[in-house]
């Protein structure tokens, strides 16, 4: 689980850079599977988002996480809006995308962090760029002003990890589909 560290370092850079000097709150969702809505091991009871807060609220941001779902499990996390489901792929997280982005108020970034449960229950692995690119495409349609974050997803020690060519893998996706 050290990924997270490198990751949680990534996306508050990410965010914050376009963001600073920024006196109001920025809505966030964070959009994923159980490395967003959190899982049963205590110190991944909110996955990122917990540690995401703390560091922004120290670093003197204002972030509103905003989702359909709210946390239950930390209550300590004084923010408890996010779009994380447990288990969830990519082809899940896009039949449903759009009824939650219609279900809150629009959120100025989005975390996306998917892909994990296609290679854990080997659903077509192969396809999973594309089937990433067109979800980006997709919440890019649906948000047009939101900013997009895309997560890397952590290795695991099962048959089915994510590969570490991931991203290389996404980006010629989105190359065949530019050209395309
Ligand atoms: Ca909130």
């Amino acid at each position: 689980m050290k990924r997270f560290i490198p990751l949680i370092a990534l996306l508050i850079c990410a965010v914050c850079v376009p963001l600073a000097g920024a006196a109001t709150p920025v809505k966030i969702m964070p959009l994923g599977d159980s490395l967003t809505s959190g899982y049963s091991v205590p110190t991944y009871l909110s996955g990122y988002r917990d540690r995401l807060y703390s560091q922004l609220i120290d670093a003197g941001y204002a972030p509103d996480f905003v989702g359909t779902q709210v946390d239950t499990q930390n209550l300590a996390l004084p923010d408890p809006n996010h779009e994380g489901h447990g288990g969830y792929r990519i082809d899940q997280i896009a039949s449903e995308a759009s009824g939650w982005l219609a279900s809150v108020a629009d959120p100025d970034v989005i975390l996306l962090i998917i892909g994990t449960n296609d290679f854990t229950q080997d659903n077509n692995p192969a396809g999973a760029p594309d089937r990433l690119a067109n979800l980006i495409t997709q919440i890019s349609s649906l948000r047009p002003n939101a900013k997009i974050f895309l997560g890397n997803l952590p290795v695991r020690s099962t048959p089915f990890s994510p590969p570490p060519v991931w991203p290389p893998a996404l980006s010629t996706a989105f190359t065949q589909k530019a050209n395309s």
